[in-house]
Protein backbone atom coordinates (compact mmCIF):
# COMPACT_ATOMS: atom_id res chain seq x y z
CA UNK A 1 0.00 0.00 0.00
CA UNK A 2 0.96 3.37 -0.98
CA UNK A 3 2.81 5.19 2.33
CA UNK A 4 2.27 8.64 2.88
CA UNK A 5 5.61 11.34 2.96
CA UNK A 6 5.49 13.63 5.25
CA UNK A 7 6.40 17.43 3.97
CA UNK A 8 6.83 20.77 5.86
CA UNK A 9 3.89 23.66 5.67
CA UNK A 10 5.31 25.24 2.10
CA UNK A 11 5.47 28.72 1.25
CA UNK A 12 4.02 29.69 -2.03
CA UNK A 13 6.52 29.72 -4.64
CA UNK A 14 9.58 29.42 -2.08
CA UNK A 15 8.12 26.41 -1.38
CA UNK A 16 10.49 24.76 1.73
CA UNK A 17 13.06 27.04 1.26
CA UNK A 18 12.16 29.01 4.23
CA UNK A 19 12.58 26.05 6.55
CA UNK A 20 16.57 25.51 5.19
CA UNK A 21 19.36 27.73 6.89
CA UNK A 22 20.89 28.69 4.02
CA UNK A 23 24.85 28.73 5.83
CA UNK A 24 23.91 25.42 7.26
CA UNK A 25 21.65 23.47 5.41
CA UNK A 26 22.57 19.89 5.80
CA UNK A 27 22.08 20.83 9.59
CA UNK A 28 18.12 22.39 9.00
CA UNK A 29 18.00 18.82 6.97
CA UNK A 30 18.89 17.06 10.20
CA UNK A 31 16.31 19.25 12.32
CA UNK A 32 13.90 17.97 9.56
CA UNK A 33 14.52 14.13 10.29
CA UNK A 34 14.34 14.49 13.51
CA UNK A 35 10.86 16.17 13.50
CA UNK A 36 9.52 14.45 10.29
CA UNK A 37 11.16 10.88 10.40
CA UNK A 38 13.40 8.61 8.63
CA UNK A 39 11.55 10.05 5.00
CA UNK A 40 10.28 13.60 3.70
CA UNK A 41 9.40 15.30 0.89
CA UNK A 42 10.67 19.15 0.69
CA UNK A 43 9.45 21.16 -2.43
CA UNK A 44 12.43 23.76 -3.73
CA UNK A 45 12.16 26.69 -5.83
CA UNK A 46 11.81 25.72 -9.71
CA UNK A 47 10.09 23.34 -8.66
CA UNK A 48 12.88 20.52 -7.99
CA UNK A 49 11.18 18.59 -5.63
CA UNK A 50 13.63 16.10 -3.30
CA UNK A 51 13.51 13.43 -1.15
CA UNK A 52 15.79 12.82 1.74
CA UNK A 53 15.85 9.42 3.71
CA UNK A 54 17.80 8.34 6.94
CA UNK A 55 15.94 5.31 8.93
CA UNK A 56 18.19 2.02 8.25
CA UNK A 57 15.68 0.15 6.41
CA UNK A 58 15.49 2.89 3.78
CA UNK A 59 18.90 3.64 3.27
CA UNK A 60 20.09 -0.16 3.16
CA UNK A 61 17.63 -0.82 0.41
CA UNK A 62 18.33 2.36 -1.79
CA UNK A 63 21.86 1.35 -1.46
CA UNK A 64 20.89 -1.76 -3.29
CA UNK A 65 22.69 -1.61 -7.00
CA UNK A 66 20.82 -3.68 -8.91
CA UNK A 67 18.54 -1.40 -8.24
CA UNK A 68 20.23 2.19 -7.75
CA UNK A 69 22.66 4.20 -8.85
CA UNK A 70 24.88 7.42 -7.71
CA UNK A 71 22.81 10.95 -8.66
CA UNK A 72 24.94 13.71 -9.77
CA UNK A 73 22.52 15.83 -7.54
CA UNK A 74 22.67 19.50 -7.36
CA UNK A 75 25.65 20.77 -5.85
CA UNK A 76 28.11 18.34 -7.73
CA UNK A 77 26.09 19.69 -11.02
CA UNK A 78 27.29 23.25 -9.97
CA UNK A 79 31.15 22.17 -9.07
CA UNK A 80 30.92 19.98 -12.84
CA UNK A 81 31.75 23.35 -14.06
CA UNK A 82 35.56 22.99 -13.21
CA UNK A 83 35.67 18.69 -12.61
CA UNK A 84 33.43 17.98 -15.70
CA UNK A 85 33.26 14.54 -16.07
CA UNK A 86 36.02 13.94 -13.11
CA UNK A 87 35.40 10.44 -11.09
CA UNK A 88 33.45 12.59 -8.33
CA UNK A 89 30.76 14.35 -11.12
CA UNK A 90 30.43 12.09 -13.44
CA UNK A 91 27.49 9.20 -14.12
CA UNK A 92 28.42 6.24 -14.11
CA UNK A 93 27.16 5.72 -17.52
CA UNK A 94 29.35 8.35 -18.85
CA UNK A 95 32.50 6.13 -20.38
CA UNK A 96 34.97 8.69 -18.34
CA UNK A 97 33.91 7.13 -14.97
CA UNK A 98 34.66 3.42 -15.71
CA UNK A 99 37.60 4.15 -17.36
CA UNK A 100 39.34 6.30 -15.03
CA UNK A 101 37.58 4.16 -11.59
CA UNK A 102 39.40 1.15 -13.65
CA UNK A 103 43.10 2.83 -14.53
CA UNK A 104 42.90 4.70 -10.82
CA UNK A 105 41.79 1.66 -8.70
CA UNK A 106 45.24 0.32 -8.12
CA UNK A 107 46.36 3.43 -7.32
CA UNK A 108 44.17 3.75 -3.87
CA UNK A 109 45.17 0.16 -2.97
CA UNK A 110 45.55 -0.54 0.40
CA UNK A 111 48.80 -1.70 -0.85
CA UNK A 112 49.68 1.59 -2.64
CA UNK A 113 49.40 3.27 0.52
CA UNK A 114 52.72 1.80 1.21
CA UNK A 115 54.45 3.94 -1.50
CA UNK A 116 53.01 6.97 -0.12
CA UNK A 117 53.88 6.53 3.68
CA UNK A 118 56.91 8.74 3.10
CA UNK A 119 55.27 11.69 1.81
CA UNK A 120 52.55 11.90 4.02
CA UNK A 121 55.76 11.54 6.85
CA UNK A 122 56.91 14.72 4.89
CA UNK A 123 54.15 16.58 5.62
CA UNK A 124 53.13 16.04 8.81
CA UNK A 125 56.69 16.38 9.74
CA UNK A 126 55.53 19.61 8.37
CA UNK A 127 52.77 20.20 10.82
CA UNK A 128 54.10 18.83 13.93
CA UNK A 129 57.30 21.02 13.73
CA UNK A 130 55.00 24.47 13.30
CA UNK A 131 52.90 23.26 16.68
CA UNK A 132 56.27 22.62 18.57
CA UNK A 133 57.86 25.83 17.82
CA UNK A 134 54.75 28.16 19.33
CA UNK A 135 54.94 29.88 22.65
CA UNK A 136 52.97 28.47 25.18
CA UNK A 137 50.14 31.03 25.19
CA UNK A 138 49.73 30.52 21.53
CA UNK A 139 47.24 28.34 20.49
CA UNK A 140 46.32 26.69 16.94
CA UNK A 141 43.84 27.02 14.43
CA UNK A 142 42.26 23.72 13.92
CA UNK A 143 40.79 23.34 11.00
CA UNK A 144 43.02 25.64 9.34
CA UNK A 145 45.89 23.60 9.94
CA UNK A 146 44.46 20.25 8.89
CA UNK A 147 43.58 21.81 5.88
CA UNK A 148 47.11 22.87 5.14
CA UNK A 149 48.23 19.47 5.94
CA UNK A 150 45.82 17.69 3.66
CA UNK A 151 46.42 19.75 0.30
CA UNK A 152 49.83 19.48 0.91
CA UNK A 153 49.35 15.73 1.12
CA UNK A 154 47.11 15.14 -1.85
CA UNK A 155 49.41 17.43 -3.68
CA UNK A 156 52.52 15.78 -2.78
CA UNK A 157 51.34 12.31 -2.99
CA UNK A 158 48.81 12.94 -5.86
CA UNK A 159 51.59 15.22 -8.49
CA UNK A 160 54.38 15.53 -6.37
CA UNK A 161 53.58 19.21 -6.43
CA UNK A 162 54.33 21.13 -3.26
CA UNK A 163 51.82 24.01 -1.89
CA UNK A 164 53.90 24.44 0.93
CA UNK A 165 50.66 25.61 2.73
CA UNK A 166 52.87 25.60 5.84
CA UNK A 167 55.22 28.78 4.73
CA UNK A 168 52.24 30.39 3.67
CA UNK A 169 49.84 32.58 5.83
CA UNK A 170 47.56 33.44 2.93
CA UNK A 171 45.85 30.25 0.96
CA UNK A 172 47.66 29.07 -1.96
CA UNK A 173 46.37 31.31 -5.23
CA UNK A 174 44.60 27.98 -6.39
CA UNK A 175 42.87 27.01 -3.25
CA UNK A 176 42.11 30.52 -3.10
CA UNK A 177 39.88 30.01 -6.57
CA UNK A 178 39.14 26.60 -5.65
CA UNK A 179 37.00 27.50 -2.75
CA UNK A 180 35.78 30.91 -4.32
CA UNK A 181 34.33 28.66 -7.06
CA UNK A 182 33.25 25.90 -4.49
CA UNK A 183 31.24 28.87 -2.96
CA UNK A 184 30.09 29.76 -6.07
CA UNK A 185 28.83 26.95 -6.76
CA UNK A 186 26.95 26.07 -3.52
CA UNK A 187 25.37 30.21 -3.90
CA UNK A 188 24.28 29.37 -7.43
CA UNK A 189 21.81 26.51 -5.65
CA UNK A 190 20.14 28.78 -4.05
CA UNK A 191 19.42 31.61 -6.14
CA UNK A 192 16.84 31.66 -8.49
CA UNK A 193 17.52 32.25 -12.09
CA UNK A 194 16.59 35.41 -13.01
CA UNK A 195 18.71 36.75 -9.89
CA UNK A 196 21.86 34.37 -11.17
CA UNK A 197 21.57 36.07 -13.96
CA UNK A 198 21.93 39.62 -12.92
CA UNK A 199 24.78 38.76 -11.29
CA UNK A 200 27.73 39.61 -13.60
CA UNK A 201 30.41 40.77 -11.96
CA UNK A 202 30.19 37.29 -9.58
CA UNK A 203 30.68 35.00 -12.97
CA UNK A 204 32.95 37.02 -14.37
CA UNK A 205 35.02 36.16 -11.08
CA UNK A 206 33.70 32.13 -11.10
CA UNK A 207 34.80 32.10 -14.94
CA UNK A 208 38.55 33.54 -14.10
CA UNK A 209 39.25 31.46 -10.78
CA UNK A 210 38.34 28.23 -13.57
CA UNK A 211 40.88 29.52 -15.49
CA UNK A 212 43.53 30.51 -12.59
CA UNK A 213 42.90 26.23 -11.28
CA UNK A 214 43.17 25.17 -15.24
CA UNK A 215 46.29 27.36 -15.58
CA UNK A 216 48.25 25.44 -12.58
CA UNK A 217 47.07 21.93 -13.28
CA UNK A 218 47.65 22.23 -17.07
CA UNK A 219 51.34 23.60 -15.89
CA UNK A 220 52.09 20.25 -13.90
CA UNK A 221 50.32 18.06 -16.64
CA UNK A 222 52.88 19.80 -19.19
CA UNK A 223 55.87 19.95 -16.75
CA UNK A 224 55.52 16.17 -16.01
CA UNK A 225 54.84 15.47 -19.87
CA UNK A 226 57.90 17.30 -20.38
CA UNK A 227 60.27 14.91 -18.14
CA UNK A 228 58.68 12.01 -19.50
CA UNK A 229 55.61 10.60 -18.59
CA UNK A 230 56.87 7.61 -16.75
CA UNK A 231 58.57 9.19 -14.22
CA UNK A 232 56.98 9.26 -10.98
CA UNK A 233 54.94 6.37 -8.92
CA UNK A 234 52.73 9.56 -8.03
CA UNK A 235 48.72 9.43 -8.99
CA UNK A 236 49.47 11.81 -11.95
CA UNK A 237 52.11 8.82 -13.14
CA UNK A 238 49.10 6.57 -13.18
CA UNK A 239 46.75 8.88 -14.95
CA UNK A 240 49.41 9.48 -18.06
CA UNK A 241 50.08 6.46 -18.40
CA UNK A 242 47.99 3.73 -17.45
CA UNK A 243 45.53 1.85 -19.60
CA UNK A 244 41.65 0.72 -18.85
CA UNK A 245 42.79 -3.04 -18.13
CA UNK A 246 39.17 -3.75 -20.11
CA UNK A 247 39.81 -1.70 -23.27
CA UNK A 248 43.01 -0.53 -23.53
CA UNK A 249 42.14 3.23 -23.52
CA UNK A 250 43.93 5.96 -21.70
CA UNK A 251 42.28 9.24 -19.66
CA UNK A 252 42.64 12.39 -22.26
CA UNK A 253 44.35 16.05 -21.32
CA UNK A 254 40.86 17.35 -20.45
CA UNK A 255 40.24 14.40 -18.60
CA UNK A 256 43.25 14.22 -16.12
CA UNK A 257 42.53 17.94 -15.99
CA UNK A 258 38.87 17.52 -14.20
CA UNK A 259 40.62 14.25 -12.28
CA UNK A 260 44.00 16.33 -10.73
CA UNK A 261 40.96 19.40 -9.83
CA UNK A 262 38.86 16.41 -8.29
CA UNK A 263 41.46 15.08 -6.32
CA UNK A 264 42.03 18.23 -4.53
CA UNK A 265 39.02 19.28 -3.61
CA UNK A 266 37.53 15.76 -2.19
CA UNK A 267 40.91 15.24 -0.96
CA UNK A 268 41.38 17.85 1.58
CA UNK A 269 38.44 19.40 3.12
CA UNK A 270 36.85 16.36 3.83
CA UNK A 271 39.86 14.53 5.52
CA UNK A 272 40.89 17.81 7.57
CA UNK A 273 37.24 18.04 8.62
CA UNK A 274 37.98 14.50 10.12
CA UNK A 275 41.30 15.31 11.60
CA UNK A 276 39.44 18.84 13.25
CA UNK A 277 36.14 16.78 14.52
CA UNK A 278 38.42 13.81 16.09
CA UNK A 279 40.51 16.54 18.17
CA UNK A 280 37.73 17.87 19.42
CA UNK A 281 35.94 14.65 20.70
CA UNK A 282 39.35 13.85 21.90
CA UNK A 283 38.96 17.02 24.01
CA UNK A 284 35.58 16.57 25.60
CA UNK A 285 36.36 12.96 26.18
CA UNK A 286 39.40 13.24 28.24
CA UNK A 287 38.89 9.11 29.04
CA UNK A 288 39.42 8.20 25.28
CA UNK A 289 42.22 10.41 24.97
CA UNK A 290 43.76 8.77 27.68
CA UNK A 291 43.17 5.35 25.80
CA UNK A 292 45.01 6.79 22.74
CA UNK A 293 47.63 8.48 24.46
CA UNK A 294 48.23 5.01 25.53
CA UNK A 295 48.35 3.37 22.66
CA UNK A 296 50.60 5.81 20.65
CA UNK A 297 53.31 5.46 23.60
CA UNK A 298 53.26 2.33 22.92
CA UNK A 299 52.98 2.17 19.17
CA UNK A 300 54.82 4.81 18.12
CA UNK A 301 58.16 3.76 20.07
CA UNK A 302 60.47 5.79 16.91
CA UNK A 303 60.46 9.64 16.61
CA UNK A 304 59.11 9.05 12.90
CA UNK A 305 56.50 6.18 12.56
CA UNK A 306 57.00 3.30 9.48
CA UNK A 307 54.14 1.67 7.68
CA UNK A 308 53.43 -0.63 9.74
CA UNK A 309 53.07 1.34 12.89
CA UNK A 310 50.57 2.95 11.35
CA UNK A 311 48.75 0.04 10.58
CA UNK A 312 48.85 -1.03 14.50
CA UNK A 313 47.29 2.13 15.70
CA UNK A 314 43.72 0.78 16.38
CA UNK A 315 42.19 2.77 18.33
CA UNK A 316 42.77 5.88 16.37
CA UNK A 317 41.04 4.29 13.64
CA UNK A 318 38.57 3.50 16.01
CA UNK A 319 38.51 7.02 16.97
CA UNK A 320 38.31 8.28 13.72
CA UNK A 321 35.60 5.60 12.66
CA UNK A 322 33.62 7.41 15.68
CA UNK A 323 34.19 10.46 14.49
CA UNK A 324 33.10 9.95 11.14
CA UNK A 325 30.01 8.13 12.60
CA UNK A 326 28.70 11.61 14.40
CA UNK A 327 29.66 14.09 11.62
CA UNK A 328 30.50 12.38 8.40
CA UNK A 329 32.26 15.02 6.50
CA UNK A 330 30.70 14.53 3.42
CA UNK A 331 27.13 14.39 4.64
CA UNK A 332 25.31 13.53 1.89
CA UNK A 333 25.11 11.55 -1.18
CA UNK A 334 22.25 10.76 -4.09
CA UNK A 335 20.89 7.80 -5.67
CA UNK A 336 18.49 7.08 -8.50
CA UNK A 337 16.16 4.16 -9.03
CA UNK A 338 17.13 2.65 -12.49
CA UNK A 339 13.77 0.99 -12.83
CA UNK A 340 10.48 1.66 -11.99
CA UNK A 341 10.62 0.17 -7.99
CA UNK A 342 9.29 0.06 -4.46
CA UNK A 343 11.85 1.27 -2.00
CA UNK A 344 11.72 -0.78 1.11
CA UNK A 345 8.70 -2.50 0.02
CA UNK A 346 6.85 0.93 0.90
CA UNK A 347 7.41 3.88 -1.47
CA UNK A 348 6.71 3.34 -5.13
CA UNK A 349 9.54 5.42 -7.46
CA UNK A 350 9.59 5.82 -10.77
CA UNK A 351 12.27 5.59 -13.12
CA UNK A 352 15.04 8.36 -12.56
CA UNK A 353 13.29 9.26 -9.22
CA UNK A 354 15.82 9.85 -6.67
CA UNK A 355 16.69 10.24 -2.99
CA UNK A 356 19.07 11.87 -0.83
CA UNK A 357 20.89 10.19 1.81
CA UNK A 358 21.46 12.18 5.09
CA UNK A 359 24.19 10.62 6.34
CA UNK A 360 24.39 11.86 10.21
CA UNK A 361 21.11 10.73 10.72
CA UNK A 362 21.32 7.41 9.85
CA UNK A 363 24.64 6.97 11.92
CA UNK A 364 21.84 8.12 14.49
CA UNK A 365 19.66 5.72 14.43
CA UNK A 366 18.85 4.14 17.20
CA UNK A 367 17.90 0.63 15.86
CA UNK A 368 20.90 -0.52 15.12
CA UNK A 369 23.20 2.10 17.16
CA UNK A 370 21.46 1.55 20.27
CA UNK A 371 19.93 4.43 22.68
CA UNK A 372 23.73 6.13 23.81
CA UNK A 373 24.25 7.46 19.60
CA UNK A 374 25.39 10.95 20.67
CA UNK A 375 27.65 9.65 23.14
CA UNK A 376 31.39 9.30 21.30
CA UNK A 377 32.46 5.64 21.96
CA UNK A 378 35.10 4.57 19.58
CA UNK A 379 34.92 1.00 21.35
CA UNK A 380 31.82 0.47 18.51
CA UNK A 381 34.27 -0.06 15.71
CA UNK A 382 36.28 -2.19 18.04
CA UNK A 383 34.60 -5.56 16.90
CA UNK A 384 34.78 -4.58 12.55
CA UNK A 385 32.31 -8.03 12.14
CA UNK A 386 29.64 -5.96 15.00
CA UNK A 387 29.74 -2.72 12.95
CA UNK A 388 26.36 -2.10 11.50
CA UNK A 389 27.92 -1.44 7.96
CA UNK A 390 24.39 -1.12 6.02
CA UNK A 391 23.65 2.38 8.58
CA UNK A 392 27.44 3.53 8.15
CA UNK A 393 28.29 5.40 5.20
CA UNK A 394 30.79 8.15 5.47
CA UNK A 395 32.48 6.94 2.35
CA UNK A 396 29.47 7.07 0.06
CA UNK A 397 28.06 3.50 -1.52
CA UNK A 398 29.46 0.73 -3.83
CA UNK A 399 31.26 1.14 -6.66
CA UNK A 400 30.51 4.99 -6.41
CA UNK A 401 31.72 5.10 -2.69
CA UNK A 402 35.02 7.39 -1.92
CA UNK A 403 38.37 6.10 -4.00
CA UNK A 404 40.81 8.23 -1.45
CA UNK A 405 39.40 6.15 1.39
CA UNK A 406 42.03 3.98 2.34
CA UNK A 407 44.45 7.40 1.44
CA UNK A 408 42.24 9.57 3.56
CA UNK A 409 42.18 6.51 6.71
CA UNK A 410 46.05 6.09 6.66
CA UNK A 411 47.25 10.08 6.53
CA UNK A 412 44.37 10.88 9.47
CA UNK A 413 45.91 7.61 11.43
CA UNK A 414 49.51 8.96 10.81
CA UNK A 415 48.89 12.28 11.36
CA UNK A 416 46.39 12.09 14.71
CA UNK A 417 48.54 9.86 16.30
CA UNK A 418 52.20 11.81 15.98
CA UNK A 419 49.91 14.68 17.08
CA UNK A 420 49.48 12.55 20.57
CA UNK A 421 52.61 11.27 20.34
CA UNK A 422 53.90 14.98 20.28
CA UNK A 423 51.79 16.67 22.41
CA UNK A 424 49.35 17.27 25.35
CA UNK A 425 45.93 18.77 23.43
CA UNK A 426 44.36 21.28 25.32
CA UNK A 427 40.86 22.83 25.50
CA UNK A 428 41.58 26.06 26.84
CA UNK A 429 38.55 27.53 25.79
CA UNK A 430 35.88 25.37 26.20
CA UNK A 431 34.94 25.13 22.88
CA UNK A 432 31.37 24.27 21.82
CA UNK A 433 30.62 22.67 18.74
CA UNK A 434 29.37 24.71 15.67
CA UNK A 435 29.42 22.80 12.68
CA UNK A 436 30.35 25.25 9.22
CA UNK A 437 29.15 23.71 6.06
CA UNK A 438 30.65 24.26 2.52
CA UNK A 439 30.11 21.07 0.47
CA UNK A 440 31.60 19.41 3.71
CA UNK A 441 31.33 19.86 7.35
CA UNK A 442 34.11 21.24 9.81
CA UNK A 443 34.08 22.84 13.00
CA UNK A 444 33.44 26.48 13.08
CA UNK A 445 36.48 28.64 15.26
CA UNK A 446 37.76 25.71 16.59
CA UNK A 447 41.37 26.17 18.77
CA UNK A 448 43.07 24.45 21.18
CA UNK A 449 46.41 24.78 22.89
CA UNK A 450 49.18 22.16 22.38
CA UNK A 451 52.16 21.60 24.90
CA UNK A 452 55.10 19.34 23.79
CA UNK A 453 54.65 16.01 26.04
CA UNK A 454 58.26 15.20 26.12
CA UNK A 455 61.39 16.49 25.63
CA UNK A 456 63.16 13.06 24.92
CA UNK A 457 63.03 11.45 21.65
CA UNK A 458 60.88 13.56 19.53
CA UNK A 459 62.91 17.59 19.94
CA UNK A 460 62.34 19.47 16.59
CA UNK A 461 65.85 18.19 15.76
CA UNK A 462 65.12 14.99 16.50
CA UNK A 463 61.83 14.58 13.93
CA UNK A 464 64.10 16.76 11.46
CA UNK A 465 66.78 13.68 11.12
CA UNK A 466 64.38 11.11 11.24
CA UNK A 467 62.66 12.50 8.16
CA UNK A 468 65.53 13.02 5.89
CA UNK A 469 65.08 9.99 3.04
CA UNK A 470 66.68 7.60 3.82
CA UNK A 471 68.87 7.91 1.10
CA UNK A 472 69.25 10.54 -1.38
CA UNK A 473 68.93 9.81 -5.18
C1 LIG B 1 33.67 9.88 -3.35
C2 LIG B 1 33.23 10.04 -2.04
C3 LIG B 1 31.89 9.86 -1.62
C4 LIG B 1 30.67 9.46 -2.50
C5 LIG B 1 29.93 10.69 -2.91
C6 LIG B 1 28.66 10.43 -3.69
O1 LIG B 1 28.13 9.31 -3.69
O2 LIG B 1 28.16 11.38 -4.30
C7 LIG B 1 31.86 10.10 -0.26
C8 LIG B 1 30.65 10.05 0.64
C9 LIG B 1 33.20 10.43 0.13
N1 LIG B 1 34.00 10.39 -0.96
C10 LIG B 1 33.58 10.71 1.44
C11 LIG B 1 34.89 10.99 1.86
C12 LIG B 1 35.26 11.20 3.20
C13 LIG B 1 36.61 11.40 3.22
C14 LIG B 1 37.45 11.68 4.45
C15 LIG B 1 37.07 11.31 1.86
N2 LIG B 1 35.98 11.07 1.07
C16 LIG B 1 38.42 11.46 1.47
C17 LIG B 1 38.83 11.40 0.12
C18 LIG B 1 40.20 11.52 -0.26
C19 LIG B 1 40.20 11.41 -1.63
C20 LIG B 1 41.41 11.50 -2.52
C21 LIG B 1 38.83 11.20 -2.05
N3 LIG B 1 38.04 11.19 -0.97
C22 LIG B 1 38.45 11.04 -3.41
C23 LIG B 1 37.15 10.72 -3.80
C24 LIG B 1 36.74 10.48 -5.17
C25 LIG B 1 37.62 10.59 -6.40
C26 LIG B 1 35.39 10.14 -5.16
C27 LIG B 1 34.50 9.80 -6.37
C28 LIG B 1 34.53 8.30 -6.53
C29 LIG B 1 33.69 7.84 -7.70
O3 LIG B 1 34.23 7.05 -8.52
O4 LIG B 1 32.53 8.21 -7.81
C30 LIG B 1 34.97 10.16 -3.77
N4 LIG B 1 36.07 10.51 -2.99
FE1 LIG B 1 36.02 10.73 -0.95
Amino acid sequence: MEQHIPQPKSFGPLGNLPQLDLEAPVQSLMRLAEELGPIFRLELPGGRKELYISGHELVEDACDETRFDKRVWAPLQKVRAFTGDGLFTSATTEPNWQRAHNILLPSFSQMAMRGYHEMMVDIAVQLIQKWLRLNPDESVEVAEDMTRLTLDTIGLCGFDYRFNSFYREQSHPFITSMTRALDEAMGQLQRLNIQQKLMVVTKRQFQHDIQAMYALVDKIIAERKAHGQASGNDLLAHMLNGRDPETGERLDDENIRFQIITFLIAGHETTSGLLSFALYYLLKNPDKLQKAYEEVDRVLVDAVPSYTQVRELSYIRMILNESLRLWPTAPAFALFAKEDTILAGKYPMKKGDSVNVLVPIVHRDKAVWGEDVEAFRPERFEDISKVPHHAFKPFGNGQRACIGQQFAMQEAVLVLGMVLKHFEIIDHTNYQLKVKESLTLKPDGFTMRVHPRSEQGFTIAGVDESAQPKQAD
